[in-house]
């Protein structure tokens, strides 16, 4: 068996040892233009010419849960690509979006803000109720953070393409729901998949919906958002804020108006990182299945797109 590695955003070596650990009876190595056909390739955004020249493949794993970047690509027909399913991302997204939305509704950026210029002021609390939590995609990722949200007593509302009833959330679903979903919060969780159905839906149609103050934490992908509608709606003080760990261009040019902005917080693209260890545990883990015949979770649909 053959297995191939390609990814620009991380080093290659320590990946291609692990997978040998992980499949000793398999030969890895790094993709290079004109190798060898494989039986399995393991990557991160990898050029179009890799899956024209490996037309041949099995599986393409993908090391991320977010299959965007694959979808563009003119994939071989029938080609299996396989998600990361969670593999140590569902705890650190969990852990992103509780700081994020308890550090906006405790106010700890203004405490932060006022203890810097020597002051020191009590605010009245605010009562969580007053902040019902909207989680777009209750998939692998919003279904753990809708957990752990849930944990702080936070009421969570739930939006997701089909019916997911979820344990303490208010489930929404589709289109027809969407706006009776916005208008039921005030702080907006995105975490759904980038597709032809969800690019741009984070404008100032759905945002304006939010409860007013409303609070925006995107943590799926930059071209959810249409930026300019942020920025009109924060001067408009319709919303309060927005944590941010996607952009449409990352990183972002040193001119881009959300890197000083008082309002906005920003990351880069880490809220939750692909975790080495665990992912090779599971793709080995699927690679040996495949092998048997059997199924494997987190096969991509084409028509969907995630
Ligand atoms: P899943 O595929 O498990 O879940 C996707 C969810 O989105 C599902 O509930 C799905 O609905 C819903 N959804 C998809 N399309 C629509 C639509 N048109 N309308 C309404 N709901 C929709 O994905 P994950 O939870 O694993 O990951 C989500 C995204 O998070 C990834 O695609 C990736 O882009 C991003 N991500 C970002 C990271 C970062 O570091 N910033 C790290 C990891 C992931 P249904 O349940 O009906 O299918
Ligand atoms: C992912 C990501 O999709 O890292 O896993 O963004």
């Amino acid at each position: 068996m053959r297995i191939y590695f390609h990814s620009q955003a991380t080093k290659p070596a320590p990946w291609i040892d692990a997978l040998r650990s992980a499949l000793p009876e398999a030969e890895v190595a790094e993709w290079s233009p004109g190798a060898p056909p494989a039986d399995y390739a393991v990557v991160w955004h990898p050029p179009q010419q890799l899956l024209d020249e490996q037309p041949g493949l099995k599986a393409l794993f993908n090391i991320g849960a977010g299959v965007d970047a694959l979808m563009k690509l003119n994939l071989p027909a029938g080609l299996r690509v396989v998600r990361l399913d969670d593999a140590g991302m569902s705890v650190q997204m969990a852990e992103y979006v509780c700081h994020a939305l308890i550090r906006h509704v405790r106010e700890f950026d203004i405490f932060e803000h006022e203890a810097k210029q020597g002051r020191w002021g009590y605010r009245r609390p605010r009562a969580r109720g007053d902040y019902p939590v909207g989680l777009m995609g209750l998939g692998v990722l919003g279904a753990r953070v809708a957990q752990a949200v849930r944990q702080f007593e936070f009421p969570v509302n739930g939006w997701s393409r089909t019916p997911r009833p979820l344990e303490g959330v208010r489930c929404f679903a589709g289109r027809g729901q969407f706006d009776d979903f916005l208008s039921a919060s005030r702080v907006l969780v995105c975490l759904l998949p980038l597709t032809p159905d969800t690019e741009g839906i984070l404008d100032r149609r759905s945002l304006g919906r939010l409860m007013p103050g409303g609070y925006l934490i995107n943590v799926a992908r930059g071209a959810h958002l249409v930026e300019p509608d942020l920025l009109a709606l924060l001067d408009e003080g319709h919303l309060a804020g927005a944590t941010l760990d996607v952009l449409r261009e990352e990183p972002p040019p040193p001119d881009h108006p959300f890197l000083r902005h008082p309002r906005i917080t920003l990351t880069p693209h880490n809220s939750a990182r692909t975790l080495r260890e665990e992912s090779i545990a599971q793709i080995a883990g699927k690679i040996r299945a495949l092998g048997r015949g059997e199924p494997v979770a987190g096969v991509v649909d084409p028509v969907r797109g995630y």
